[in-house]
């Protein structure tokens, strides 16, 4: 049995579309930033003598997601040459399956439990696969502050490498996270790439540009450059989504008040407060700050008429082992 956490990432160069040949492969690099406090905790406890997995959600049966955690757990499982089925529990202290990253940080966490587990010493490139195989984004929430998934095209083509780029102690960059619709999306991330990729008229050049974007992204993480990173952000994220409407049929990930939450940070940016937005598949709005002043932005955001809710974070570390495997449970004494 083990406990782990870990938190969800925001993509500053998107990851959309996947390469042909199966394994999840995503079609580009990403770079991201993991946050600190929202989580997913998930507890893990193999059992020879239950049939089949039991996945419980913040406390409900889940069955969709348990197909998920089942194809998950099993090359965990074949490498640790264990057939016992597993009792899963999973929590997250922010909305599941709403552009919030929880599949991320939900496998990220899984991942970890499992090899707490089973007593696994893998490498990090296993257990990257193994998170990357249940979702694309999930490998780079096993690490912390900047991380990029980077391609290679040897050993094979597509092979991926994640990079931890700084540290949240390198560069305390802050995230509010504008909750606008508590509604689970309705069209996933994985149907949704696979619509934009044989629908969209821009995915090839899409594709091109992303090593440019990344390069770009990286020169500024690794100077501390605010206002490059802010502009090559805002550029990936709009052209994500830009290619997404442009599919057969477009795809509108946001509401009135994403768009309206857009407005105010470009003024605030204007206006001199170090702060720039970004959006995933989803409608809420993450607005990233320079130290100290996302309070001040957060502030502003919770005024925008459809806006329900604010979270704030630091930037976080990667995802860990809580208790199981030697380590007692945090709740112990
Ligand atoms: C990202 N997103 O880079 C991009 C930006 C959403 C928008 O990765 O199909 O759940 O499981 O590999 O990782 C969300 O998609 O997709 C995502 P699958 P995933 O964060």
């Amino acid at each position: 049995m083990a406990i782990a956490q870990a938190q969800p990432n925001i993509a500053l160069v998107k990851y959309w579309g996947k390469r042909h040949g199966g394994m999840n492969l995503p079609a580009v690099g990403s770079l991201s930033v993991t946050l600190e406090s929202l989580w997913t905790q998930t507890e893990i406890e193999f059992d020879p003598d239950l049939p089949e997995d039991l996945f419980l959600l913040n406390g409900l049966p889940d069955p969709v997601g348990l197909s998920r955690v089942s194809r998950c757990l099993d090359p965990i499982r074949e490498r640790a040459s264990c057939t016992h089925k597993a009792r899963i529990r999973s929590r997250n202290n922010f909305p599941t399956s709403a552009g919030l990253a929880s599949s991320a940080s939900g496998f990220a966490a899984l991942v970890t439990a499992a090899i707490a587990a089973l007593n696994l010493d893998v490498s990090d490139e296993e257990k990257n696969q193994w998170a990357r195989w249940a979702s694309g984004s999930a490998p780079r929430s096993l690490y912390g502050g900047f991380v990029e998934l980077r391609l290679h095209d040897t050993p094979a083509p597509g092979h991926t490498e994640l990079v931890p780029l700084a540290t949240p102690a390198d560069w305390p960059l802050e995230v509010a996270v504008a909750i606008t619709s508590l509604s689970t999306k309705s069209v996933g991330s994985t149907a949704g790439m696979s619509q934009t990729a044989n629908t969209s008229p821009f995915y090839e050049s899409w594709i091109r540009a992303q090593p440019l974007d990344l390069e770009e992204a990286r020169t500024a993480v690794q100077a501390r450059d605010f206002e490059k990173l802010a502009r090559v952000s805002e550029h990936s994220c709009l052209k994500m989504h830009g290619l997404a409407l442009a599919g057969k049929p477009g795809l509108i990930y946001w509401n009135g008040a994403t768009v309206n939450c857009l407005a105010v940070i470009r003024d605030l940016r204007a206006q001199g407060i170090p702060v720039f937005f970004t959006v995933d598949a989803g409608p809420q709005v993450k607005a990233v700050s320079e130290p100290g002043a996302i309070q001040q932005v957060a502030g502003i955001l919770r005024q925008i008429p459809g806006v329900l809710e604010v979270m704030t974070s630091r930037l976080g570390p990667g995802a860990r082992v809580l208790s199981g495997a030697g380590k007692p449970h945090p709740s112990d004494p």
